[in-house]
């Protein structure tokens, strides 16, 4: 059983995740808290060279639709048996960049995966493990693009497979990620991250505030 809290930060990219999430850890730090701080793919040695192949094809070929899925769901099974489980039983806040609903958006509505099937293998993945709040930071897909670009443009990065993967499958992501909150309001909660940063994380806050 565990003892912690689980919380992820979900949504389109460019849509402040990382930052919410750094927000966030340094207040419940402030207010005395222990946090583990993790995203995905990645979170642990096996997670993070997930992750290079899976964004930048490092191993010198792109996975398939298919293999993109379990790759997404063994960087999981990884991450939730070695970080995120013993962390809860330890009484930990974990704040998750990324979790299974970035799976449902992208492999479901993005690559028109069957979600029950999705639902199931992640489940395996997960042995059941979810977040008991969800943050969808909700974007459109010129704002993203924007930040996107602004962000390349001062890192000198260029974008990843995932980014390059066109409009059409970027606008079924976001959708998805709004019809997924829908089903779930009373642990997803739709923030509109196109607003400014302090405003974002006002919202955030008094959901944690009220949640905890
Ligand atoms: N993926 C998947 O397909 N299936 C899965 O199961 C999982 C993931 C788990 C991971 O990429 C990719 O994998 C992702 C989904 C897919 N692909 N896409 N596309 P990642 O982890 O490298 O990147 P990301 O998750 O997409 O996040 P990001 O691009 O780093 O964005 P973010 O974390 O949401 O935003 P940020 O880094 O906090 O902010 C971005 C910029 O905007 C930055 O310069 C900030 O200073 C700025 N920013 C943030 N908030 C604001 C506000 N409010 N106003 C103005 N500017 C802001």
């Amino acid at each position: 059983m565990s003892k912690g809290l689980f919380v992820s930060f979900e949504g389109p990219e460019g849509g402040g995740k990382s930052t919410m999430l750094k927000r966030t850890a340094e207040w419940l730090i402030e207010n005395g808290k222990e946090v583990l701080c993790t995203r995905e793919p990645g979170g642990t040695k096996l997670g993070d060279y997930i992750r290079d192949m899976l964004k930048h094809d490092s191993c010198g070929e792109s996975p398939t639709n298919a293999a993109e899925v379990l790759l997404f769901l063994a960087s999981r099974a990884q991450h939730v048996e070695k970080v995120i489980e013993p962390a809860l039983k330890a009484g930990k806040i974990v704040l998750c960049d990324r979790f299974e609903d970035s799976t449902f958006a992208y492999q479901s509505y993005g690559r028109g995966y069957d979600l029950n099937i999705l639902l199931n293998l992640n489940k395996f993945a997960t042995s059941g493990y979810s977040p008991s709040i969800v943050f969808v930071l909700d974007i459109g897909l010129e704002d993203s693009l924007n930040r996107m670009n602004k962000r390349q443009i001062q890192t000198n990065t260029s974008a990843d497979r995932i980014e390059l993967a066109g409009k059409e499958f970027h606008h079924r992501v976001r959708d998805g990620f709004l019809d997924l909150q829908k089903k779930e309001p009373n642990r997803k909660f739709l923030i509109d991250a196109s607003q400014e940063e302090n405003m974002v994380w006002e919202q955030v806050k008094s959901i944690l505030i009220n949640k905890m």
